[in-house]
C-alpha cells in the first residue's frame, strides 16, 4: 500500500559536496496493538501487503475482562478509547500545587480499603484508608503533591481491596501549566444549549447543542504565551463543520478537521483530531481536537466556544503550546490504541 509520496531535500553550502549518500527509510507503524479473537487452537498471522522483508516480531496477548456491579469513579477527565473498550482517568496538574484524588465507590455495598499505589516519592502522604458503604455513593479522597516538567506522564492505580478481593482502576497525571481543566457542562453557556446526562461522559454529563450557541470558559494562565485548546467533542456526520474559538473578544473561525499521516495539525483555522483508520472512527465517536494558537495573557482570560446544532461538548482543556505537553497531550487524549498496557488485544 502506497499512500505516502514525500521528497528529500539537501541544501549544500558553497563549496560543499556530497558523495555516498544513503537514504533509509523506516515506517513505524502506529498501532502497537490491534484488537482480534484467537481461535481455540493454531492460529495463523498473515500479512495482507507484502512482501514482509523486515523481521517482524508478534506477541499475542489473552485477555481476561470482568463485568462488575461496583461502580467507582473518579474526579478525574475520564473518557473512553478503543471504541469504547476502555476508560482513561486524566488529572492535570501544575507541578508544586495539591492535587485532590477523590474515589466514589457505588453500586454495591463496600467494605474494606482503597489506596493509590504507584506514585512517585514524595507524592502522596496518606496510605490505605478504610471504606465501608451500603451501595450508596461513598469515598476516601487522597491529596497529591505533584513534581516534575510540563509534559511528564504520571500513571499510578487506584487499588481497592476487599478481602481476597482486588480491584485496581489505572489513572493518569498530565504535568503541565494548565490554564483550564474543565467540564463543558460547567461553562457559561449563550443560546439553545443544554446539559444532558451522559454516563459515559466525563463527569457524567455533556452540552448539546439545539442551535446555534456558545460556551464560555474562564481561564487563567499562570504564564504569558502561546497556547492549545483541547476539546473533547462529537460533531456528527450532517453536522456543520464550522466552529468559532473567541479568546478575550477575538474570534477566530474554525472547520473541524482529521488528520492522517502526515497533516498538519498547525493550522490555525482547523480544531484537528486524529482519525485512525483502522476504525473507520470519523466523526461516530466523541474525541479530543486541538486548536492551536491561543495567545493568553497572565491571569484571566475567557475562551468561548461557537458552534452548530447538534455538536455535543464533554470538556476542554488549554495547555501550553511546547513540544513536550503537545506530545504528552496527544499520546494521553488522541491516540486511540496509545495504551497497550491497558488493553494487549
Ligand atoms: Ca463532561
Amino acid at each position: 500500500m502506497n499512500r505516502y509520496n514525500y521528497w528529500l531535500r539537501v541544501e549544500l553550502a558553497p563549496g560543499a559536496s556530497l558523495a555516498g549518500a544513503q537514504v533509509r527509510t523506516v515506517f513505524c507503524v502506529s498501532p502497537l496493538s490491534l484488537p482480534g479473537s484467537l481461535a481455540l487452537g493454531e492460529n495463523d498471522l498473515s500479512f495482507v501487503a507484502g512482501p514482509v522483508t523486515e523481521p517482524v516480531e508478534a506477541e499475542l496477548s489473552w485477555l481476561e475482562r470482568y463485568r462488575s456491579d461496583l461502580g467507582v469513579s473518579l474526579n478525574a477527565l475520564s473518557f473512553y478509547l478503543m471504541d469504547d473498550q476502555n476508560r482513561r482517568d486524566l488529572y492535570v496538574a501544575r507541578p508544586g500545587e495539591p492535587l485532590s484524588v477523590e474515589v466514589t465507590v457505588e453500586g454495591r455495598a463496600f467494605a474494606g480499603e482503597i489506596a493509590l499505589e504507584g506514585l512517585p516519592d514524595g507524592w502522596l502522604a496518606d496510605g490505605a484508608q478504610p471504606l465501608r458503604t451500603d451501595g450508596a455513593p461513598a469515598g476516601v479522597g487522597f491529596t497529591l503533591t505533584p513534581s516534575g516538567e510540563g509534559g511528564e506522564i504520571v500513571p499510578f492505580e487506584v487499588v481497592l481491596r476487599e478481602g481476597e478481593r482486588e480491584r485496581r482502576v489505572p489513572a493518569q497525571v498530565l504535568i503541565a501549566d494548565a490554564a483550564l481543566v474543565a467540564e463543558a457542562e460547567n461553562a457559561a453557556f449563550e443560546g439553545p444549549a443544554q446539559v444532558a446526562e451522559a454516563p459515559e461522559d466525563s463527569g457524567g454529563a455533556r452540552v448539546e447543542l439545539a442551535g446555534d450557541a456558545t460556551l464560555s470558559f474562564a481561564v487563567d494562565a499562570p504564564q504569558a504565551g502561546t497556547h492549545a485548546l483541547w476539546v473533547r467533542m462529537l460533531i456528527p456526520e450532517g453536522t456543520s463543520t464550522r466552529m468559532t474559538v473567541t479568546v478575550n473578544g477575538e474570534a477566530r473561525d474554525l472547520r473541524v478537521a482529521s488528520m492522517i499521516g502526515f497533516s498538519d495539525w498547525e493550522n490555525e483555522s482547523h480544531a484537528s483530531t486524529k482519525l485512525f483508520a483502522h476504525y473507520g472512527e470519523a466523526r461516530r465517536f466523541p474525541a479530543w481536537y486541538r486548536v492551536p494558537g491561543l495567545d493568553l495573557p497572565a491571569g484571566e482570560s475567557t475562551v468561548g466556544i461557537t458552534a452548530d446544532a447538534g455538536a455535543r461538548f464533554d470538556a476542554a482543556l488549554v495547555l501550553p503550546q511546547t513540544d513536550a505537553v503537545d506530545r504528552a497531550a496527544m499520546n494521553l487524549l488522541m491516540t486511540w490504541n496509545f495504551a497497550p498496557w491497558l488493553l494487549p488485544l
